[in-house]
């Protein structure tokens, strides 16, 4: 049985009948969507999902859940997604998925923000794992890597595809800059931001609408985790 098993069910018994849920994209967020098919199979419940990747849609509307846009007045119940880090203050590095400005704009759009995280996940120290994603216009990849060196980037590396030449590019047509730093806190994250030619970053910060349900690696056991 998929470790995740018990934490995918529980996001998916979140749903109620005729909410509108952002849906996330990557591992997590599949099983999830793949739940709450069942929902929708078993007990007939509507519901509508906003995606944030071609592969999400795809799997949600196999499983015959509604996909519609995110439109002028559109209020978003709540989302969900998955998280690459998770520091003790909650805040987050997102985007192996190269979804990471979809998911950004749909957390900020929601009521509440669901987390879901294996124990694995939980770090001390923001960067630990993982590089940060940096979605960025394609023709300022010149001026974007100067910028993030004055920053102190130890190593910026282009992300890259299986069966694709050359750079990806994002779920927003962008490429995505998988950057090392000595140190990745809010105050970087800002300073990032205000680079022409970046569109988004995958830190995750200021989450207030953010509820986190993590899975123990061992046993798959989920708890509710208690903000600091
Ligand atoms: C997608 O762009 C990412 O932000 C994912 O949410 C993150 O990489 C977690 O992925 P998994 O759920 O596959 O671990």
């Amino acid at each position: 049985m998929e470790l995740r098993d018990k934490l995918a069910t529980e996001i998916s018994n979140l749903v109620k009948p005729g909410q509108t849920i952002g849906f996330g994209t990557a591992t997590t967020a599949e099983l999830i969507i793949k739940k709450i098919g069942e929902r929708v199979a078993k007990e007939g419940i509507k519901v509508r999902g906003v995606s944030t990747s071609l592969a999400s849609t795809e799997i949600a509307l196999k499983l015959g859940i509604d996909i519609i846009s995110l439109y002028d007045g559109l209020v978003l119940d709540w989302c969900f997604d998955g998280a690459d880090e998770v520091d003790p203050h909650w805040n987050l590095i997102k985007g192996r998925g190269g979804a990471l400005l979809k998911e950004k704009i749909i957390a900020k759009s929601s009521k509440e923000f669901v987390l879901a995280v294996t124990e694995d996940k939980l770090v001390q120290t923001l960067g630990s794992k993982y590089a940060l994603p940096i979605e960025i216009i394609p023709s300022s990849l010149s001026y974007v890597s100067a910028e993030l060196l004055k920053l102190g980037v130890k190593e910026i590396t282009k992300r890259t595809g299986s069966n694709f030449y050359g750079p990806l590019f994002s779920e927003s047509g962008n490429l995505i800059l998988d950057c090392t730093f000595p140190k990745l806190d809010v105050d970087l994250g800002n300073k990032i931001k205000l680079i022409t030619g970046v569109v988004e970053h995958g830190l995750f910060s200021g989450f207030s609408n953010m509820r986190i349900f993590c899975c123990s690696n061992k046993d798959g056991e989920v708890s509710s985790l208690v903000r600091a």
